[in-house]
């Protein structure tokens, strides 16, 4: 394979929202640049990006995919990425190494709440530049103008078209191009060829309006240019260009293309421009990163000549391969045989070998340089998120910036003694994959699993089935309900016991009284006198709060209340520190029963981001879940409801809304307070803790 310069590696991730074309236009991008003689389709399962058996079944993209092709003597790193909410992990990861986003809109849905995730990503997480492509602009229902109108209501005044089409719908086929005020009529035999002319008619007057616009965009965005721009009222073609390729790299222009990948329409000219004006790897002057274990910064250059820094953004196990671990160079070279640092984890590791990627395909090379994109088998303890570098000049690179969990599953063996087995498999999955997370949970003492929805956490349990051999079935977690007191009252409780050697004795007179919400248990003591001697005050408070710990009415933590011990007895001889624990305990259980106990559950604040259509469904559902809608507000045209619904009623939370819009909606939870639980589902929860009590659980 050809040997490319820093200089000329462009890296870019294609995502956006699902089904916009992100997968069909890869391949349209590779069948172009000669790396493929057959354009496969989504329908036939046949693309290069989407090989996984299950995305050839689900007919979606479910992992990223790294591809490369030539265009115009550059080389380019693509990352196809899946839209689908739940695998946004994966579009984060990658963004992480790109030089700048391509952001795949549809022609006729326009800007998505997938859209926004993936330019919030872009702008908040990562600073790199974005461009937009409005795809299947073929169908009969797509409108270019309401779609960019959209995209500049969205993203600002620099989005600006450098090409759009000339007809809607099936007899699409000839693109006007901004930049160079051209027509370009494309063959409608899928091959990406085209013709180019002059405009015509109405399009003269149109396009030398944008073309002036454009310039105008262009000049602003750098004040020596600008001045060049007032003083002859004109750009030169050099300077244009230049300016081009600048304003991309700083955001100051977020140029739009039209294209109908599946057709093969407009892609070519859109991969010309990317050739010629996008942000390539050697246009980040600097590459920065932290010495090892501090927050010193430590700066490299993006040259092939300087130390070696490289960042692992993905790890995939395949079958008959191993460890495929993805990685992006940063500067230095990496070569096959190299012993790197794993300034993550402190350990050193070997390179064997390492490929180009197309899809499934790996093309042998013995040498990645600063800005290239590949991937290298059986490291030996390197996961995603860490940096390989020289040993002689340790860097360590920002990490990943994960979307936050949004469903929680609680996971039981199917057979027993398969524990070692799951552990082992369910801590490899989330060095994989970390938008996949477990813990045991000692409170509920479950295993909780949690992910970005119903179908990433199936995903997870088919690959522990597969590569561990260990089936597990899912259930709602359990709720950490609390157990607290509404009234006050005071008890005495005389612990006595005689069997035959030393006697127990110990009595304890208790009060207790309701505190506020989160204020916690405060135990005091306001003993006087000498009836009960002061070593013993820790003896009951230790009694008091086992009894807190374990619970009452339904098993749960017992909060918010104050407990004052201020008398009691002793005897000389028979008393010790565990009579007094249970005295204590004892005492507390019958204060707590008579001070009109409740249970509390947790409530939690539900954020919802969904289209205006299915407004009156997403309510409906919330106050089914006996959630209370706090607000709403409009924000273009989503709507974004916040609600507070109990813990209890959100497990599913994620199916629900993905399945009531279509994948259109996004939220957010995170916990509010504890509130009362309504009697009768307080009845349900104490009939299912003494269940399971008698069943011995
Ligand atoms: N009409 C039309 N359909 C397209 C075009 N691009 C993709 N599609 C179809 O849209 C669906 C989703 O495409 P895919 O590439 O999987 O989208 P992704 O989820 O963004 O990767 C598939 O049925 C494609 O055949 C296009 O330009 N025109
Ligand atoms: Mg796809």
């Amino acid at each position: 394979m050809k040997e490319y310069k820093t200089g000329n590696i462009i890296n870019f991730t294609l995502c956006g929202h699902a089904t916009t074309g992100k997968t069909t236009l890869s391949e349209a991008i590779l069948f172009n640049a000669g790396e493929i003689n057959r354009f496969g389709n989504i329908e036939d399962g046949n693309t290069v990006s989407d090989f996984h058996e299950d995305e050839i079944e689900h007919q979606h993209s479910i992992t990223s995919s790294l591809l490369n092709c030539e265009w115009l003597d550059k080389k380019f790193n693509i990352i196809d990425t899946p839209g689908y909410l739940e695998f946004h992990g994966e579009a984060k990861a990658a963004l992480r190494v790109s030089d700048f986003a391509a952001i795949v809109v549809s022609g006729t849905s326009g800007v998505e709440v997938g859209t926004e995730l993936v330019w919030d990503y872009t702008k908040s997480d990562y600073q790199i530049p974005g461009l937009i492509i409005i795809n299947q602009m073929d169908r009969d229902t797509a409108d270019f103008d309401a779609v960019l109108a959209q995209a500049k209501d969205r993203f600002g005044n620099k989005v600006f078209p450098v090409t759009i089409p000339m007809q809607h719908g099936e007899t699409l086929h000839q693109i006007a191009d901004v930049l160079r005020k051209e027509i370009y009529t494309y063959d409608t035999n899928g091959s990406g060829n085209y013709q180019e002319s002059k405009p015509s008619g109405e399009w003269v007057q149109k396009l030398e309006k944008l073309h002036e616009q454009f310039i105008e965009l262009i000049a602003e965005s750098d004040d020596t240019l600008l001045e060049k721009f007032f003083e002859k009222g004109e750009l030169t073609e050099e300077e244009l260009r230049g300016g081009l390729h600048h304003a991309f790299l700083t955001g100051e222009l977020i140029p739009v293309f039209c294209v109908a990948a599946k057709r093969n329409i407009g892609v070519k000219r859109m991969m010309d421009i990317i050739a010629r004006y996008a942000p390539c790897a050697s246009d980040f002057k600097v590459v920065t990163g932290t010495k090892p274990g501090t927050d010193d910064k430590i700066t490299l250059k993006p040259s092939q000549n300087e130390s070696t820094a490289a960042f692992v953004f993905k790890t995939v196990s395949e079958p008959h391969i191993g460890e495929l671990s993805f990685f992006r160079v940063y500067s230095g070279q990496v070569k096959a045989g190299d012993d790197l640092e794993n300034t993550s984890r402190n350990s050193t590791e070997k390179m064997r070998q390492i490929f180009f990627m197309n899809g499934k395909t790996r093309k042998d090379c013995s040498t990645l340089i600063a800005g290239d994109i590949g991937a290298a088998v059986k490291l030996k303890n390197t996961h995603t998120g860490d940096t390989l570098s020289a040993a002689s000049k340790p860097i360590e690179l920002a990490g990943i910036k994960y979307p936050n969990p949004n469903m929680r599953m609680a996971i039981i063996p199917k057979a027993k003694g398969d524990e070692e087995k799951i552990s082992e498999g369910l801590s490899t999955i989330h060095e994989e994959d970390p938008t996949f997370q477990y813990v045991v949970d000692p409170e509920l003492k479950q295993t909780i699993i949690s992910g970005q929805g119903e179908l990433h956490l199936k995903m997870v349990m088919k690959r522990l089935k597969h590569r561990y051999h260990v089936e597990l079935d899912t259930i709602p977690p359990k709720i950490p309900y609390r157990e607290t007191i509404m009234g006050r009252s005071e008890a005495k409780y005389r612990h006595k016991k005689q069997s035959g050697g030393a006697g127990q004795f110990a009595e304890v007179w208790m009060r207790i009284e309701p505190r506020q919400r989160g204020e916690g248990i405060e135990f005091t003591n306001s003993l006087v006198g000498q009836n009960v001697d002061r070593v013993y005050v820790t003896s009951v408070e230790k009694g008091v709060k086992a009894v807190c710990n374990e619970g009452i009415l339904a098993g749960c933590h017992v909060v918010d209340l104050k407990i004052d011990f201020y008398d009691g007895k002793m005897h000389p001889v028979d008393s010790n520190d565990i009579s007094f624990q249970i005295a204590g305990k004892h005492a507390f259980i019958d204060c707590f029963l008579q001070s009109k106990p409740k249970l509390l559950e947790p409530i939690y604040t539900l954020v919802a981001k969904i289209p205006d259509t299915v407004m009156g469904d997403v309510m409906g559902d919330i106050s089914q879940r006996r959630g209370r809608v706090q607000g709403m507000e409009t924000d273009g045209q989503f709507q974004v409801i916040t609600a507070e619904v109990p813990l209890v009623n959100l497990h599913d939370y994620s199916t629900s809304l993905r399945s009531i819009t279509q994948g259109r909606g996004i939220f957010s939870i995170e916990f509010a307070r504890y509130e009362d639980l309504p009697a009768s589902e307080a009845e349900r929860v104490i009939a299912e803790y003494k269940a399971s009590r008698e069943q011995g659980n």
